[in-house]
C-alpha cells in the first residue's frame, strides 16, 4: 500500500510533467536550441458560466517551483480579481525554454486549481457579505492538498478554516464546533455538550451541534439550558431527508432563542451550503460552514502561450492562431477596467502598471504579502463589486 501522492522534490524538479515537454526538452537539446528565450504568457481562457471575474490566487507557490530554474518571472499580485479576458496577462515568464519547458503542468495546475477554489469562495462570500464563513471541505479532497485549500478559501474571502495544519501553513488558528460523533458516542447531547464545555479551551467558542437526536428547536433550548451565557452558537446541519424547509426551521430556532433570552446565540448552518442557499439564508444565519461546493468548484481555466522568442538578441513577436502574438504589460484603471498594451509601449488610459518584476534570474525580489494581507486585498475588491447571480 502507498499513498500516490508527488512529493514537493518531484513537483520542483519537473517531474509532475506531460511527457510531451519532457520530449519537447530532449527534442531542442539534442538539436541545439538550447539557448532559445522565449516569453511564456499566462491568461485566464475560461470561466464557468456566468462568472463575471476571478480571483487570481496561486502565484507564491507558482514563484516556489519557477525559483528554482534561471528565468524571470512577472505577475500581476496574488489576489487580484479580474475579467475573463484572455488578452489580459496574468503572469509572463521570460527565459531559455529548456530551463522551465517542464513546469508548466504543474504551474498551471497550481494556478488554476487555487484560482478556482478562491474565486468559488469570493462568490459565495460577496452574496453573504455581512456573514462570516468557514471552510468545511477537506474532507471533499484529497488529504495532501489540505494546506492548499484552506489558504484558497481564506484568501477568497472566508473568516475561518477548519484544518489543524493552516496554523503551521497560514498562520490561522482553525475554527471549528463538533462531530456528530462526539454526540452519538456520548449517546446524549446534552453529556456531550457539557464535556465539550469541560475539556475544550474556554478561548474555543461553544457552539453546540443541535440536529443529532431531535428536532432543532427543542436541541437548540437544551443547549441553551445547558450552557448559558457560555453557548456561543448553535449549529444546525440538518439532514437533507430531515430538511423540509430549512430557513423556516432555522427562523423557529431563532425565535425561540431570543424569546427565552438567548439573543447572543448566533446560527450556524452547514451541509450543502452552495451559492444559492447563501443568498437564501443570509438573512437568518449568521455563520456559514462550508465544505464541498468550495472544495470541488467548477474549473477556471488558465492557459500558457509563447507569444515572443529572443532571435538575435531581438524580441519576436509570434503565437499560435487564438493567441495575441507580442508580450504584453497590463495597467489598471478601476476594479474590472484594465488596460493591456504591448510590452514596451505606454499605456494610454490606465497609469498603474499591475505586472510586475517578482522572480530575477530565479531570485524573488519582490516581498510576498501574508494569506491575511491578500485576503484584505480581496475583500477591499469584493465590496466594490456587485452581487454575483448564483450558480449552484
Ligand atoms: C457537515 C456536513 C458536511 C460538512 C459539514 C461540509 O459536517 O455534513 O460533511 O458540508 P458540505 O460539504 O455539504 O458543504 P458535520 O456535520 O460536521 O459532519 P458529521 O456528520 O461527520 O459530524
Amino acid at each position: 500500500m502507498k499513498l500516490y501522492t508527488a512529493s514537493e522534490n518531484d513537483i520542483l524538479s519537473g517531474r509532475v510533467t506531460d511527457i510531451y515537454f519532457a520530449r519537447t526538452k530532449e527534442i531542442l537539446i539534442k538539436k541545439g536550441l538550447s539557448d532559445v528565450e522565449v516569453r511564456l504568457e499566462f491568461h485566464v481562457n475560461g470561466v464557468p458560466k456566468n462568472y463575471e471575474w476571478v480571483v487570481y490566487t496561486g502565484l507564491e507557490e507558482a514563484l516556489k517551483v519557477l525559483s528554482q530554474r534561471p528565468v524571470n518571472v512577472y505577475s500581476i499580485p496574488e489576489g487580484t480579481i479580474l475579467p475573463p479576458n484572455s488578452m489580459i496577462p496574468i503572469m509572463v515568464v521570460e527565459g531559455r525554454y529548456v530551463d522551465f519547458v517542464e513546469l508548466e503542468t504543474a504551474v498551471l495546475g497550481i494556478l488554476r486549481h487555487s484560482s478556482a477554489v478562491a474565486t468559488k469562495a469570493a462568490r459565495i462570500k460577496r452574496l453573504g457579505i455581512n456573514n462570516k464563513f468557514i471552510f468545511f471541505g477537506l474532507r471533499a479532497a484529497y488529504p495532501s492538498i489540505a494546506p492548499m485549500l484552506d489558504r484558497s478559501a481564506y484568501i477568497g474571502g472566508f473568516e475561518g478554516v477548519s484544518g489543524i495544519l493552516s496554523e503551521e501553513f497560514l498562520d490561522i488558528k482553525p475554527s471549528g464546533t463538533m462531530p456528530h460523533s462526539l454526540i452519538v458516542v456520548f449517546g446524549d447531547s446534552i453529556k456531550a455538550w457539557k464535556a465539550f464545555d469541560e475539556v475544550i479551551p474556554e478561548e474555543v467558542p461553544r457552539i453546540a451541534l443541535v440536529d443529532t437526536f431531535e428536532d432543532e428547536r427543542v436541541e437548540a433550548v437544551k443547549a441553551a439550558n445547558a450552557l448559558g451565557k457560555k453557548l456561543s452558537g448553535v449549529r444546525l446541519d440538518t439532514p437533507s431527508s430531515r430538511r423540509g424547509n430549512f430557513k423556516e426551521i432555522i427562523k423557529e430556532v431563532r425565535w425561540t432563542l431570543d424569546l427565552l433570552g438567548y439573543e447572543h446565540v448566533r446560527i450556524v448552518a452547514s451541509g450543502g451550503i452552495n451559492e444559492r442557499s447563501v443568498q437564501q439564508l443570509r438573512d437568518v444565519v449568521d455563520i456559514f460552514g462550508v465544505g464541498t461546493s468550495v472544495a470541488f468548484p467548477q474549473s477556471v481555466d488558465i492557459g500558457a502561450d509563447i507569444v515572443e522568442v529572443r532571435k538575435d538578441g531581438r524580441w519576436i513577436p509570434i503565437s499560435k492562431r487564438g493567441k495575441a502574438p507580442g508580450a504584453k504589460k497590463l495597467y489598471r484603471c478601476s476594479l474590472l477596467d484594465y488596460e493591456v498594451v504591448p510590452w514596451n509601449l505606454t499605456p494610454k488610459k490606465c497609469p498603474n502598471n499591475v505586472l510586475e518584476l517578482y522572480l530575477d534570474e530565479g531570485k524573488l525580489v519582490k516581498e510576498l504579502p501574508k494569506p491575511h494581507e491578500i485576503r484584505e486585498y480581496v475583500l477591499s475588491q469584493l465590496k466594490e463589486l456587485p452581487e454575483p447571480t448564483p450558480t449552484d
